[in-house]
């Protein structure tokens, strides 16, 4: 058990892991022993020092459970019994599974090698190829680090069976158990094979070596480089842990951004330091490369990525990665974006970028993620269009261990953007997703945004790419254009808070990436409710109310700061709070008014054929339902088309009176939201009650700050009078305007 996770748990789980070398006391001892435990628990939270329930354990809390859960338990978890070898990952598991039982039952789960033959116990069972054959379950097929639960009969005994062929499948099983334990009454028909969609599910973490985070809002890093490698933080074992426990397994350790100090080999030793822990949790570590790295770090006088020398260096230098540190991915790669070097520096394409670090890569097995980010300011072309102008034509060039990481929405991880034009658009090369965890645009951590709505949107999306159904999802998971190499990517929102991401429910988007990247097809509903079950109550009273808030929220944030298909209205630099007015940013697409296009005429983004034509880069399919202003859905309608104020949308309303409308029903949700978490405060702990409540009345306030200023400034573009019964701004727009946040993160 890891001492922070033991430090936080009230009431946590008491039993030791059998196999960690238990010591028996005598009566007394043990007696002693515990008076011991209380006068220290007494004393801490005295002083305040026990944290009883600060969100540091995730959704792995592992609650007593009650009633028919509890009951359902005591039958399926009596004992356990383990086929397989004691490899470290195999260790775990049998550790996790002591670990959640025994804290879920409040008794020991006892190992008992020959509860085989019993009622009632579960075996832990890895390898081989007959599997689930002799249970009469021949036909399960397992992929990769895919893992079977059944309840089987054995001679008449009745047991559960956690069956895979890998190790790090095993773990995976068995926290899918723990998860079943507490949200499925009916365990005694189990019958589950889950394989993960794609193969790279990644966490990429934009933290800088100095431990501050590009757009974190939780802290700082948890990536202590200053005391790497000597010291090991003990946090990153349950970091390890929580990935695992969703089947993330990859991370990238620094910003995209990249340092490129981090390829010296002193900071490779604490990479090691870091790749050592998540090792046995399956997980790979993997470093952004800055491509100028040559120059800067080896010396060279280019890092043109034709020249032998650079090639030779790149090899030289991916080769003492893998000396140095174990279980070592690959490459994430920002070239040529927003000022960061890259091949274009020496006319050399994209392409022959990535290519040059696959080769290098390549005898080691290892991949490239690059970015397709890209947009330039020297270029006049609408910013949605650049990425798709500058990668489509490369379709085909790029070497088989190279990935495109290609973003949601063409613009920037907004509220809502239209998929990116992209996808299907590069069928011999494997697109990734990239999705944002982190809510750079969505109200930073202190807004309820859950973002698994979004998720789901962008992978439901239909690109027609080969007729209706050719879903990005079955883009990321390769089906549609039969790649094997398949990935998904979500810009981590953990740093060093006590909750890990800035909010309790802020959690929940790390969760619900996890799941998304295992199966990009499940609901973001199902997993709603399966994490507030783990997080918070498993009582369906609870759940039904909290699954509510959380559904509604996404679409929230866009009706207070982005409604009908606007986009990147936020404040310039940091991104917090409203300022659709900017115009004074030197590159164009850096100001809002880029975007919103609002004068005294109409208001939006024209990329139909009479303005950009970004229309054209879908599939036409896809583009039908998007070009005509009268049919298109609302809430693209700014997106695409720039229309008249006085503009009839299909219910009637104007364009004016729509926008206002979504602003002050953006407001009146998350009132509601309050209100009902309000009537929860019976199932959640006080410490997670009240954060969250003070969290909503931010959020409150500031979508009301969000709605007030677009309106003051858009009635002053438009000089339309609100619409009767609609209460003005709180201020005028001069008020908005000179609002600063020098020190927002
Ligand atoms: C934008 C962020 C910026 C990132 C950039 C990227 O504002 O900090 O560096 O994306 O993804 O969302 O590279």
């Amino acid at each position: 058990m890891n001492a922070s996770l033991r430090h936080s748990r009230e009431g946590g789980n008491p039993w030791t892991p059998a196999f960690a070398g238990v010591t028996t006391v005598g009566r007394n001892n043990a007696l002693l022993k515990r008076i011991e435990v209380l006068l220290c628990l007494l004393a801490l939270s005295v002083c305040g020092l026990v944290h009883a329930e600060d969100g540091h354990e995730l959704w792995l809390r592992y609650p007593k459970l009650s009633g028919e859960l509890a009951a359902q338990l005591e039958r399926h978890a009596v004992s356990y019994w383990v086929s397989g070898n004691f490899f470290p990952t195999f260790m775990l598991a049998r550790q996790e599974l002591e670990r959640g039982v025994g804290a879920m039952a409040g008794r020991p789960l006892k190992y008992d090698p020959f509860s085989a033959n019993a009622d009632g116990s579960i075996g832990l069972t890895v390898g081989g190829d007959r599997g689930l054959a002799e249970f009469g379950h021949s036909e399960v097929l397992l992929q990769g680090d895919g893992f079977a639960l059944y309840a089987v009969t054995r001679n008449g005994h009745h047991q559960l069976v956690v069956w895979a062929k890998t190790h790090v499948g095993l773990l995976y099983g068995t926290f899918e158990l723990l998860r079943q334990f507490q949200t499925n009454p009916h365990i005694d028909q189990l019958a589950l094979v889950s394989n993960p969609a794609t193969q790279l599910r990644m966490l990429d973490h934009w933290d800088n070596l100095d431990g501050k985070i590009e757009r974190g809002y939780a802290g700082r890093s948890i990536f202590d480089w200053w005391r790497l490698p000597d010291y090991v933080d003990p946090r990153l074992t349950d970091y390890a842990r929580a990935n695992a426990s969703i089947g993330i397994n990859g991370i990238v350790l620094n910003n995209v951004n990249a340092n490129a100090r981090v390829l010296t080999h002193d900071y490779l030793l604490k990479v090691a330091a870091i790749a050592k822990v998540m090792e046995p949790w399956g997980i790979k570590v993997y470093l952004s490369a800055r491509f100028s790295a040559p120059k800067e770090i080896g010396g060279l006088n280019t890092a043109d990525p034709l020249d032998p020398q650079v090639r030779k260096w790149w090899q030289d230098k991916t080769d003492e990665i893998y000396n140095t540190v174990l279980n070592f991915g690959g490459f994430l790669v920002k070239a040529n974006s927003e000022g960061q070097p890259g091949p274009g520096d020496y006319g050399r394409t994209h392409a022959d970028g990535a290519n040059m670090l696959a080769a290098a890569l390549a005898r080691h097995h290892g991949v490239v993620m690059w970015r397709a980010f890209v947009y330039s300011d020297v270029n006049p072309e609408d910013r949605a269009k650049q990425a798709y102008s500058e990668f489509k034509p490369l379709d085909g060039k790029f070497a088989d261990n190279v990935l495109v990481q290609v973003k949601n929405g063409a613009i920037d991880f907004q509220p809502r953007e239209p998929f990116h034009p992209l996808f299907g658009a590069m069928p011999k090369t494997p697109l990734m997703p990239e999705l944002q965890i982190t809510k750079e645009y969505l109200g930073f951590a202190t807004h309820l945004v859950y973002l698994g709505k979004l998720f789901e949107e962008v992978l439901q999306a239909d690109t027609y790419a080969h007729g209706a159904g050719s879903t990005v999802a079955k883009i990321a998971d390769g089906s549609l254009e039969h790649h094997a190499l398949t990935g998904i990517a979500g810009v981590a929102n953990i740093g060093s808070d006590r909750d890990w991401s800035g909010s309790d429910f802020n959690q929940a988007n790390w969760y619900a990436f996890g799941r998304l990247a295992w199966n990009p097809y499940d609901s973001s509903e199902r997993i709603v409710r399966e994490w507030l079950a783990q997080t918070f109550s498993a009582d369906p009273a609870f759940i039904e109310q909290a699954t509510q808030i959380m559904l509604r929220s996404r679409e929230a944030a866009v009706d207070y700061m982005t409604p009908l298909g606007l986009a990147h209205q936020m404040g310039t630099g940091h991104h917090y709070g409203p300022a659709p007015w900017v115009n004074d940013q030197k590159r164009p697409e850096w100001n809002p008014v880029y975007y919103n296009r609002a004068d005294a005429n109409g208001i939006g983004f024209d990329r139909t054929a009479t303005g950009s034509d970004a229309l054209a880069q879908y599939f036409p399919q896809a583009a039908a339902q998007w070009a005509d202003v009268n049919t298109i859905d609302d809430k693209y309608l700014l997106w695409f088309h720039h229309v008249p104020w006085q503009h009839k949308l299909k219910n009637g309303q104007t364009v004016w009176q729509a926008l206002i409308d979504h602003y002050d029903h953006g407001v009146a949700e998350v009132e509601a939201m309050q209100q009902q978490w309000e009537g929860l405060q019976s199932y959640v702990d006080a410490e997670r009650h009240d954060k969250t409540k003070r969290f909503l009345q931010i959020q409150r306030n500031e979508a009301q700050w969000w709605r007030d200023a677009s309106i003051a400034y858009f009635q002053s573009v438009s000089k339309l009078p609100l619409p009767a019964g609609v209460r003005p701004p709180e201020h005028d727009l001069g008020y908005y305007q000179a609002l600063r946040f020098p020190d927002a993160p």
